[in-house]
């Protein structure tokens, strides 16, 4: 099947697992184990707004790179979604980037207040675990697997992952970038939820350690590389075609690899993590070439 297919498929069957697990609510207070419909509406808008949904494909592909069950790896896939999109809700905050736009519509605070927005995010956090413990019980056979993947997300979107990460970018606005502290940045904040999937679905599928190792270097490679091209978006980008305004990190003191390097020197430095992710996979042979064509096409992306 050609990359862009294979890519469609697999987003289309996040969106339906997406649809089934978080259903529109319609009640102010409703039975027990519902959520109210606010709070569902509030969830559903950030979450089903687009995206390119590229960390639950990541879990997809990779489990069936490993010829895992894909069944087992639907509502995995699905949470990874809802833990990215709580973390872009969150990071719109006005007490974090105070955007407007995101995915191409309002950001959620925007639509629903402050109040929901933290309620959405901390909704979309939550129930991405109970989904994933949920489903851990539903495939008893694979029990242990699925409870390694569950622990390899929280550790990787959790204080030592993707929060610490997002502690440090917080910490270093308008402070002179230093290649440690933007590397520390990028590996947690965002490479971190990146190499997630990869490992969720290794646990999942059954994955050999020299597998895991060769899914975790490409993790950290593609993850790096994709924050310093999303810093180079920022500057470069056009705005109307990624959902979002441009310009937000020189406004918020930023620390960034174009700032720290320049333009030509980060796009350089992209390029090698690109190449660099590529050539973790070599052990995987043919069977990597969803993931050898997902890296060119994210190298080449612009939004
Ligand atoms: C705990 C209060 C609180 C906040 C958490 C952890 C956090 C806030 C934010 C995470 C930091 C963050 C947003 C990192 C950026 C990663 C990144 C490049 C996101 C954009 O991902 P894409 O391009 O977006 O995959 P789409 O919209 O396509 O899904």
């Amino acid at each position: 099947m050609e990359y862009i297919e294979q890519y469609q498929r697999y987003a289309a069957l996040i969106e339906a697992t997406l649809n089934t697990i978080l259903p529109e609510g319609k009640m102010l207070c409703p039975p027990e184990g519902e959520m109210p419909g606010k709070l569902s509406e509030a969830m559903r808008y950030s979450l089903l707004a687009g995206g390119k949904r590229v960390r639950p494909v990541l879990l997809l592909a990779v489990c069936d790179m490993l010829k895992g069950n894909i069944e087992e790896a639907l509502v995995p896939a699905a949470a990874l979604e809802m833990i990215h999109t709580y973390s872009l809700i969150h990071d719109d905050l006005p007490g974090m980037d105070n955007d407007d736009y995101r995915r191409g519509r309002l950001t959620n605070h925007k639509v629903f207040g402050e109040g929901f927005a933290i309620l959405a995010g901390d909704g979309l956090l939550n129930y991405a675990y109970e989904c994933m413990l949920s489903n851990a019980l539903r495939f008893k056979d694979h029990l242990e697997g699925h409870i390694r993947a569950a622990e390899a997300v929280a550790k990787r979107a959790g204080v030592s992952g993707m929060i610490a990460g997002q502690c440090v970018d917080l910490l270093s606005e308008h402070h002179d970038p230093d290649a440690d502290t933007l590397f520390y940045i990028h590996t947690h904040k965002t490479a971190d939820l990146l190499t997630a999937p990869l490992m969720a679905a290794s646990y999942i599928a059954g994955a050999t350690e020299q597998q895991r190792t060769a899914l975790e270097r490409f993790g950290a490679c593609v993850g790096v590389a994709f924050q310093i091209d999303d810093d180079l978006l920022d500057v470069e980008g056009n705005a109307g075609e990624m959902g979002k305004a441009t310009g937000m990190d020189a406004q918020h003191g930023k620390m960034t690899w174009p700032a720290l390097v320049g333009i030509e020197a980060a796009k350089a430095r992209s390029n090698l993590l690109w190449q660099q992710a590529k050539e973790a996979l070599d052990c995987f042979g043919e069977d990597a070439r969803f993931l050898q064509a997902f890296a060119d096409a994210l190298a080449k992306r612009k939004k």
